[in-house]
């Protein structure tokens, strides 16, 4: 019905428009112009008042999708990092749409203001210096500012990791995610590929001694508001690892260990409410199209309570109780 009236209300308006040239033109024969000035007038009315329509519609359009599909934008951030990553983001877009407004409004205006006259002549302009240097310094300092900014942003979110951060590992491989928490110790065994074999997929050492108490997870869990080390690895070739919600994304690189320190703040108890969602849940995403089966590389991450992580983590398996997956495990996982 919307939709309808919609239509109408357009239709109207182009009648309306139609109608209101053909009043221009028959006034300008009535006054007794000659036919060239006419239509030469009549073309740059027209072209005035459809600039004039466009940029109202431009603009009104902007701002209605902005607010229509608001609601696919994340949720506030979930870590320390992600709010300062999001400043920024939305600092930029304010001064985006600032300059967005003043130009397209400017321009629009300008073309409607000096539409035909045939009177007017036209002003002999050739260059200004003093102009150039004012449209050249301006967006120069802006951009230096934000460089300065993303750069001061870029150190806070890559900053190291305190000494008692869990330590967590994120392991790749087409298509799946499997995790590796560090037990007690706080340490992982050593792994490395060329340890990566049918029985032993994430090429761990099982003669290190750090390796006993290290548990083995299907699921990303993190205890809130405490330092998280997360470490990547990959087994075949570049996935990306990313937890939108906590604003982070890091390439898993097969043979080059990488890493990203952040501090989760909200529970996924307390997002689900913040979201009105009783079904909310964080998730781990491949953001690099790595294979067919990319799309299926998901995992579901779950922030809790200190208390609430190491309960779960009482529930899941050692690598001496030989919870290592293998590949006919993982392709039973999979299949689900
Ligand atoms: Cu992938």
């Amino acid at each position: 019905m919307m939709n309808l009236l919609i239509t109408i209300v357009i239709i109207l308006a182009i009648l309306a428009i139609v109608q209101i040239v053909r009043i221009v033109e028959l006034s300008a024969q009535i006054s007794g112009e000659k036919d060239e000035t006419v239509t030469i007038k009549e073309d740059g009315n027209m072209n005035a008042l459809f600039m004039m329509v466009f940029l109202v519609g431009e603009l009104f359009f902007m701002i209605y999708q902005t607010i229509r599909y608001k609601k696919f934008i994340l949720p506030e951030p979930a870590s320390l990092q992600g709010v300062i990553t999001d400043r920024m983001l939305y600092i930029i877009f304010a001064l985006i749409i600032f300059v967005f407004f003043v130009t397209q409004i400017l321009l629009f205006f300008y073309t409607f203001k000096y539409k035909f006259n045939k009177t007017r002549r036209s002003f002999f302009f050739p260059d200004s210096h003093k102009l150039e240097f004012i449209w050249t310094a301006i967006p120069t300092v802006v951009l230096f500012g934000i460089i300065i900014y993303g750069l001061n942003v870029w150190n806070a979110i890559t900053a190291p990791a305190p000494a008692n951060a869990k330590l967590i590992e994120v392991y790749g491989r087409q298509f799946d995610w499997t995790v590796r928490y560090a037990g007690k110790d706080n340490k992982l065994g050593k792994a490395g590929f060329k340890l990566v074999s049918d029985e032993n997929i994430l090429g761990v050492d099982k003669t290190d001694p750090n390796t006993n108490d290290d548990l083995i997870g299907k699921e990303l869990h993190m205890p809130v508001n405490m330092p998280i080390l997360l470490k990547f690895r990959s087994q075949d070739v570049i996935h990306s690892a990313y937890l939108p919600h906590f604003r982070v994304q890091m390439n898993t690189v097969p043979g080059m260990p990488t890493h990203f320190f952040f501090n989760p703040t909200i529970t996924t108890r307390q997002m689900r409410e913040k979201t009105n969602n009783p079904k909310f849940d964080y998730v781990l995403l491949c953001n690099k199209v790595c294979g067919v089966a990319h799309y299926m590389m998901k995992m579901k991450i779950v922030v809790e309570t200190p208390a609430e992580y190491e309960e779960w983590l009482k529930t899941q398996k050692t690598f001496t109780a030989d919870a290592t997956p293998t590949v006919s495990s993982v392709k039973v996982l999979t299949a689900k």
